[in-house]
């Protein structure tokens, strides 16, 4: 029998079967996936196959993923930990207060799921608590990104309706991603209130998220569409990524790199380099050039650690 995986906690598993029921199943055995090095084997998101053994279901394979996106674990450096698999497109919600998403987080994350091959709409999210300054900041980023080419959407969930969002994620498998407190669990709620997960208020004190949702689960709605709520992520750590290959994660860097002097410019400091005229003309961000370099920095200093 053939499912999917909708929700993991330690070592359970629970699986959506073909025929529509949602079943409990261990882990048979080790695996090994290979090229991953991750500290989840099976996550959300995954099709596997499962078998039944004396009471209990199995889940003896698992089939080939489409995509996946990981971020590196928290404790050890070389492992990852996978927030789910088999993604059409992830759900960036910012929010510029209660609490503060930065321009380095979300480049972080955009690169991560290009690298991943997973498409990215950007959500910013709490509109009624802005100031006038940083509602200014916002309708700034939101420029920024939907020059790039990023479907951005506003709003406040608190006061407008989704349905633009719902249009946004028909017929797909939609992650849900951002810091804790975001809103992501409010997002779920609104799309379909009967499903009434846990949200919680943004602490007072440090203006952050109090990890309200601790496990990712997939969640499939009554409009066509498939949601994975994820806990909140805090920082978003590049794997498997050559240090070379940075600026072509940058789609506006990317488009630009044939007009550079050097076929492996890496927009730093070579001459006639065209990222970094279009950066002194204004088009290309001030923020997005900021955080490619401390990009790069972070990942030179990574290769230093890992190869002396
Ligand atoms: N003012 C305002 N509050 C909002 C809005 N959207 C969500 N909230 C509130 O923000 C708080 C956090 O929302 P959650 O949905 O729990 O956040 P989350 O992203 O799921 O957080 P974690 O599960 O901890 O990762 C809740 O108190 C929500 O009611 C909004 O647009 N405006
Ligand atoms: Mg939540
Ligand atoms: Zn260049």
């Amino acid at each position: 029998m053939n499912g999917v995986v909708i929700k993991t906690t330690g070592k359970r598993y629970t699986v959506k079967t073909e025929f529509g029921d949602n079943v409990q199943s261990f882990l048979k055995g080790k695996f090994r996936i290979s090229g991953i090095k991750s500290t989840n084997p099976i996550v959300v998101g995954d099709n596997v196959e499962l078998v039944q053994e004396s009471e209990l279901w199995m889940i003896v394979k698992l089939h080939d993923r489409k995509n996946y996106i990981s971020r590196k674990s928290v404790n050890l450096s070389k492992q990852t930990h996978i927030i789910a698999a088999n993604i059409d497109q992830a759900i960036l919600m910012i929010t510029l207060n209660s609490p503060v998403t930065t321009t380095g987080f979300i480049d972080r994350f955009l690169v991560a799921a290009n690298a991943y091959g997973v498409e990215v709409v950007l959500l910013f999210n709490k509109l009624d608590l802005l100031n006038d300054d940083l509602k200014i900041q916002q309708e700034k980023l939101k420029k920024v990104y939907e020059q790039i080419g990023y479907t951005c959407f506003a709003t406040s969930l608190v006061n407008n309706d989704v349905s633009q969002i719902k249009d946004l994620m028909k017929g797909k498998v939609n992650m849900i991603s951002g810091h804790s407190g975001v809103g992501k669990s409010t997002l779920i709620n609104e799309l379909q209130p009967d499903l009434n997960i846990n949200t919680k208020e943004v602490s007072n004190t440090h203006q952050q998220g109090q990890h309200t949702t601790t496990f990712s689960e997939l969640h499939e709605l009554d409009f066509g569409a498939s949601i994975i709520d994820t806990p909140g992520i805090r920082g978003f750590g590049l794997v498997e990524l050559e240090v070379a290959e940075l600026g072509s994660y940058f789609p506006e860097f990317f488009k630009l790199k044939s007009q550079c002097k050097f076929h492996n410019c890496m927009h730093k400091n070579e001459p006639y380099c065209a990222v970094k005229s279009s950066l002194e003309n204004g088009k290309i961000s001030e923020s997005r050039y900021k955080n490619y370099l401390s990009m790069l920095v972070e990942e030179e200093e990574h290769f230093r650690i890992n190869n002396y």
